[in-house]
């Protein structure tokens, strides 16, 4: 399972005020404490307005890679931004995302097949994100159509079927597992992923929603995730889902996470 570390987000309270005060120090204990957990990209979103989000990005970036050496995944929906954040990584990123809608399609496509970026691509045209998997897949189709024809390998894909409210839509849950299972069967070489927390959204105990879903989720074929890697008890549900589904030959990863203490008592 790879994981996309979440905590990087100015959409967040305290990490807004970083980006505002341009405090290094906290976004620098950010990205070392989740590449300590195990991320495999930092997904780096400012979560500011247009005109300063490409600044605000590129100090991210920078400090950041003044600290780690992992790759990022630059989440933004901004294509300007992203022209100018590819300039400041170091390492090839993710970019985070593409979705259906022609003009997004035709304005970062050309960034990912030039730099040869793995991409997120979100089961959605334009601003709607479709009620149904059908419509979902229907996306999803036509967004390969359009990347291999720009050359993009489908093992450079993550599709991320949405995770939206089950508070709002009891369906939710099962919409994406079945998203997830047609990419598996029809575009086998294509990668899944799923923004985790969206699915508990105004709903009590959250963590337990996000860890069940997740489980469930793996088994239909996820194997990347937004999340936050600090969460210990959904770190261990992961290598638990793992284990269970024969994913985890001899036990290794489970028993090797319990050595380095994920299941001891925190201070
Ligand atoms: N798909 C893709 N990219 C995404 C999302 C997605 N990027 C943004 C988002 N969704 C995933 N990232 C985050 C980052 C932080 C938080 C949630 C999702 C977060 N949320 C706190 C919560 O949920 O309670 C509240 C904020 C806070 O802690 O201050 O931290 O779906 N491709």
């Amino acid at each position: 399972m790879k994981i996309i570390a979440e905590k990087i987000n100015g959409t967040r309270k305290r990490v807004a005020q970083a980006i505002a005060e341009r405090d290094a120090e906290f976004i620098k204990d950010l990205a070392q404490k989740q590449v300590a957990a195990g991320s495999t990209w930092l997904d780096v979103n400012a979560g500011t307005h247009p005109d300063r989000e490409p600044d605000d990005l590129v100090w991210l970036i920078e400090t950041i890679q003044s600290v780690v050496e992992t790759p990022l995944s630059l989440d933004s929906a901004n294509p300007r931004a992203l022209q100018i954040a590819i300039k400041a990584v170091k390492k090839t990123p993710l970019i985070n995302s593409i979705n259906g809608e022609q003009e997004r399609l035709e304005s970062v496509l050309p960034i990912v097949a030039e730099h040869g970026c793995p991409v997120i691509a979100l089961a959605m045209d334009g601003n709607k994100i479709p009620e149904t998997a059908e419509k979902r897949f229907a996306v999803i189709t036509k967004i390969i159509t359009a990347t291999r024809a720009m050359g993009v390998p489908d093992s450079n894909l993550y599709f991320d079927p949405l995770a939206m409210t089950i508070s709002t839509n009891t369906e939710s849950g099962k919409i994406a597992f079945e998203v997830m299972r047609r990419v598996r069967q029809e575009y086998s070489e294509a990668h899944l992923t799923i923004g985790l927390s969206n699915i508990s959204f105004g709903l009590p105990g959250r963590s337990f929603v996000n860890r069940y879903f997740l489980g469930f989720a793996i088994e239909a074929g996820l194997d990347s995730a937004i999340l936050d890697p600090l969460d210990r008890e959904l770190q261990a549900a992961i290598l638990a889902t793992e284990l269970v589904l024969g994913r985890d030959k001899h036990c290794l990863n489970y028993i090797r996470a319990s050595r380095k203490g994920l299941f001891d008592k925190p201070e």
